[in-house]
């Protein structure tokens, strides 16, 4: 996603970083080039030069030039900034009605029907019982493809033929919903190749009449600067409560994106992320920033981790780590999760940076491969073996390593592997939901501490590094020297 735009902004960061000490010349350089890559994603002008007023004036601040590591500071600047233009997250869907009516309405081929399907999905996966309205009554096929979705998902989908009222029928779609007990109703209503008056007039009369608790807009994260203004006039006509952005997976630049936000004033609720019907993702400002600059975004692997584990499993689990009776049987369980088609990728790419670029190494295969293999091993092991590896010895280590086919070291390996794990698990048992994100979140802000560096990355000692008490005792120093000077000079 943004490979350019990530691409650019890293390339900015990185030559920065190359500088040791940075002069307010050096420094306006490298922001130039943080600048060039916002217009080259195609951000709007407007947008670019606010953005660039705000990093420049924080990162030429004395502060940021003193310090012994200044790209560090320069990349939690545009970080910072990045999010803030990004919007606050704001992806609930309050369904607090009884039948709760959400309409999405943009541009034709912006991926309405598709995100009908991928909404309903997620609002069933989260305990809704969703009920979806064909009201694009524009395109003869259009009614017969939410059908067609609707059966692949197991959803109920309202339509009336030859009706030419889509009013009428989200009205009657709406009646059904309550009949059938549905607690929420999505229409999917017509576009244009073009904003017109006769559509904006269509879909402010269904506003009208029908009143849905919410307005969606639907945009096309790929058309750039376009999507920008049909936001524009769409929220001007309608009053819209959010915007779902379509299209990411591809190659979209990013500036669509950026500068939503910042000219429609509403929130981006969520992001389309390819075709299938699981690819919807709340927006994270957050996330998306770090996953713009590279440093991964680790709440949304949480997220996708937790729809691949199974509530039951989860359960079991943590009865386990509270008793800290985790084993490799459980370690295999958690893995065989992992082992799906495609997910291992899905989660790389969201790691971003050197991460991310893993997955053009790692072929799906092989990523999933491995993680057979790793089962494979696990399953050549006794029960004995699996509650407590410490009895593994030698020849034990040779006939597991035997029978899975592997080299006996790839089994040494994967017990360390697993003894490392082991007491991270434990620690984790009892602790609510709330609290393991928050020890994710701990993570990944370490991570971002640690810029350019990756996640996994951890800084050994070579013996010349300063350490970060030397470093904050020579700032300290430096700090007091500059005052000093200042003093002179007055
Ligand atoms: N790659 C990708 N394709 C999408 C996404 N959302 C929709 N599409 C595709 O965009 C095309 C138009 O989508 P559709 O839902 O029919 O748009 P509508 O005219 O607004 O209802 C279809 O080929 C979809 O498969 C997305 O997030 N990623
Ligand atoms: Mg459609």
């Amino acid at each position: 996603m943004f490979e350019r735009l990530s691409e650019g902004l890293q390339g900015a960061i990185k030559s920065l970083s190359g500088k040791g000490r940075l002069t307010e010349a050096n420094m306006r350089e490298g922001l130039k080039q943080v600048e060039q890559s916002l217009l080259e994603a195609d951000v709007s002008y407007d947008v670019v030069q606010s953005f660039m007023g705000n990093v420049t004036e924080k990162a030429l601040g004395e502060k940021v030039l003193l310090s012994l590591d200044p790209s560090e500071q320069v990349i939690g600047i545009v970080r910072d900034e990045l999010i803030d233009i990004l919007g606050i997250e704001d992806s609930a869907l309050s369904l607090d009605h009884d039948v709760n009516i959400i309409m999405l309405c943009g541009l034709q081929g912006s991926g309405k029907t598709t995100t009908t399907g991928k909404l309903a999905r997620l609002i069933r996966e989260s305990g809704g019982n969703p009920m979806l309205v064909a009201a694009d009554l524009q395109r003869a096929a259009a009614v017969q493809q939410l059908h067609v979705l609707g059966e692949q998902l197991g959803i109920p989908v309202y339509s009336e033929e030859d009706s030419t009222d889509p009013v009428k029928v989200c009205q009657n779609g709406v009646k059904q919903a309550k009949a059938n007990g549905a607690n929420v109703v999505i229409l999917d209503t017509a576009g244009r190749l073009a904003i017109d008056e006769e559509l904006m007039a269509q879909l402010i009369n269904i506003d009208r009449k029908v009143q849905p608790h919410q307005v969606f807009l639907v945009v096309d994260g790929m058309t750039g600067q376009d999507a920008v203004n049909s936001a524009k006039a769409f929220n001007e006509a309608l009053e819209l409560d959010g915007v779902i952005m379509t299209k990411l997976d591809g190659d979209a630049r990013g500036g669509a994106l950026l500068s939503v936000k910042s000219v429609t004033g509403v929130p981006i609720k969520f992001i389309g992320t390819g075709e299938h019907l699981d690819s919807l993702e709340p927006f994270r400002p957050e996330g998306m920033a770090g996953r713009i600059l590279g440093l991964g975004d680790i709440l949304g692997l949480v997220d996708v981790a937790r729809q691949v584990v199974d509530e039951k499993q989860q359960a079991e689990l943590e009865e386990k780590l509270q008793k800290g009776q985790f084993t490799l049987d459980d370690f295999k369980t958690q893995l065989a999760s992992m082992a799906q088609p495609g997910l291992v990728k899905r989660m790389l790419g969201m790691l971003g940076g050197p991460m991310a670029q893993m997955n053009q190494l790692l072929e799906d295969d092989e990523t999933e491969g491995g993680i057979r293999r790793t089962i494979g091993i696990i399953n050549s092991m006794t029960l004995d073996e699996r509650r407590d590896p410490s009895v593994i010895s030698g020849s034990r280590r040779n006939r597991i390593a035997q029978g899975a086919g592997v080299q006996g070291n790839e089994v040494t390996q994967l017990i360390k592997q697993y003894e490392q794990m082991k007491p991270m698990m434990e620690g984790m048992a009892g602790k609510g939901m709330r609290e393991r994100l928050k020890a994710v979140r701990d993570l990944h802000d370490s991570a971002m501490a640690n810029p350019l560096g990756g996640v996994q990355k951890t800084k050994k000692s070579t013996g010349t590094r300063l350490s970060s008490k030397d470093k904050r005792n020579n700032r300290k120093e430096r700090e007091k020297l500059l005052k000093q000077a200042r003093r002179r000079r007055r």
